[in-house]
């Protein structure tokens, strides 16, 4: 298919995608395929009363009915796998297979949200006090703010939108400006689930800005906006995060990575070269969770690192339509020009690269392709210690455990981590209070590529928020305690005696 029939199939009319300000690129071969109209900043009061409106209904929709929004977005998202998996493809240039992942991700977190639409329960807590009853309620927020980034273009959205939807919150989605095709063709998918579910959906539910920072400043500076939930640099959370909470709003911030492998000598290599080819080259090294360090043994360093280079000769690099390519393309010159640069560093600081040279034989004309690097280090370096969003890997080697876990957690960033061991003790060790000081530690399993059901996110420079499994439904609530007398006394706490 060419672009033209991959937009028309995820139902983006010529007059939606033409005749406006922002242009979009795709990322394979350069090609503008949209002049996308932009939300005008001064519209965005309008827009966020709109979504406090629509809150006001939807909080007193039941929460399991408010799950079947959910359910329907699913249907409707499995439906359109396919298209909106391709689109993911064109406009962020993810390999196909992981262009369907993405979609895949969206479908697991409908479901994991319309359970949850009927596990959302507080505690009853024991009163001191004789004929009186203690509980907590969680209450929805408000409208949720979703700032999202180029490489997870729409799973990001899923991720929050399912959970706030689901606690009672309307949305509002800021996607990357890199990125907003997929967004709008994801909120078609959302009108569709929107118009079976009937009216109890109030108008403006859902909305989508489309634009540069000056509307994702308006969502960011509303105190109507009571969650924002941001996904993307650390140096765009560093300006995020201050500025919700100076106005007492709450972030969930999904900010940088800089994850790690440690291979111990009892490793299975086979299956830690498998793990680690996938985590640092796939999405050509661009999730937030690719793996960017490797922290290997010296006893098995020398061989680990031939059958890398081995293994990454082979990998295919080119348009990620065709169904062989394992490396497609980085999202724009920009982001090569920022991986060269980081290699020159690296090797100014000693360190021996593999690798990592432009390419343009047999790819697509017009799109930045890259080699994977690969970077024998022989110490943790400033330029090691930074994020960079492209497939770099640092292989450091380490005599000792504890050296080893010092090295993984001696960066800014706290998002990612595994061991591949075969030793139960390395491994509890790794997973203990002294060990990872990530978000995620993973055993004999890469860092990327988590699945739905987890919490996911980070600590430190990552941020701390945590989006998607487990208890995250709790970021978009308000928790409420409530104590309870049905006797025929007054009796005060901490036996206070307060008589008149
Ligand atoms: C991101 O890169 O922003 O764990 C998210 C993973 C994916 C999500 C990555 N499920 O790699």
């Amino acid at each position: 298919m060419d672009h033209a029939d991959i937009l028309k199939a995820a139902g983006l009319t010529a007059a939606e995608i033409s005749g406006g300000t922002l242009a979009v690129r795709s990322p394979i071969d350069g090609a503008v395929v949209a002049h996308l109209h932009e939300t005008d900043p001064a519209d965005m009061p309008a827009l966020i009363a709109r979504s406090q409106a629509a809150f006001k209904a939807w909080r007193t929709v039941p929460a399991p009915r408010r799950g079947e929004l959910v359910r329907l977005l699913g249907e409707e998202l499995r439906a359109a796998k396919d298209a909106l998996g391709a689109l993911v493809t064109l406009e962020a240039g993810k390999i196909t297979s992981e262009g369907l992942g993405e979609v895949q991700e969206m479908i697991d977190i409908c479901d994991f949200a319309v359970g949850l639409s009927r596990q959302i329960y507080g505690l009853t807590i024991a009163s001191e006090r004789p004929g009186h009853r203690m509980m907590e309620t969680w209450h929805p927020m408000g409208p949720v703010g979703v700032i999202s980034a180029f490489n997870f273009p729409v799973a990001v959205w899923s991720w929050n939108a399912a959970l706030a939807l689901v606690c009672g919150n309307p949305v509002i989605w800021k996607p990357s400006e890199k990125t907003p095709l997929t967004a709008m063709a994801s909120m078609k998918i959302m009108e569709r689930a929107l118009k079976r579910f009937g009216d109890d959906a109030p108008e403006g539910l859902c909305q989508l800005v489309i634009g540069g920072p000056a509307v994702g400043e308006a969502l960011v500076a509303s105190t109507e906006v009571p969650v924002i939930s941001a996904t993307g640099s650390t140096r765009m959370g560093g300006i995020v995060g201050p500025k919700v909470a100076a106005r007492w709003g709450r972030s969930i911030l999904e900010l940088g990575g800089n994850n790690a492998m440690i291979v111990a000598p009892s490793a299975d290599l086979d299956m830690a070269v498998r793990a680690i080819v996938f985590s640092a080259v796939g999405t050509a090294g661009q999730r937030c969770t690719s793996l960017r360090r490797l922290i290997a043994h010296r006893s098995i360093h020398a061989d680990l690192v031939d059958r890398l280079t081995k293994a990454y000769a082979s990998l295919p690099i080119g348009d990620p339509r065709t169904g062989s390519t394992l490396i497609g393309p980085l999202v724009d010159q920009a982001s090569r020009d920022k991986m060269m640069a980081q290699i020159e560093k690296a090797r100014s600081e000693g360190g021996v690269v593999h690798g990592g040279r432009p390419v343009t034989e047999g790819v697509p004309h017009g799109g930045v392709y890259v080699e994977p690097a690969l970077i024998e280090m022989a110490a943790q370096t400033d330029t090691v210690r930074e994020e960079t969003f492209a497939p770099i890997l640092y292989v450091m080697g380490y005599d000792t455990l504890d050296e080893a876990i010092a090295l993984q957690n001696d960066v800014p960033q706290g998002l990612s981590s595994c061991i591949f061991t075969l030793n139960l003790r390395e491994a509890e060790t790794f997973l203990s209070a002294g060990g990872s000081d990530c978000g995620i530690a993973n055993v004999n399993i890469g860092p990327s590529g988590a699945e739905i059901g987890g919490a996911f996110g980070g600590e430190k420079e990552t941020g701390g928020g945590r989006e998607s499994g487990s208890d995250a439904w709790k970021g978009y609530m308000r928790r409420q305690t409530n104590t309870i007398n049905y006797s025929a006394q007054l009796p005060l706490a901490q036996g206070v005696r307060f008589e008149f």
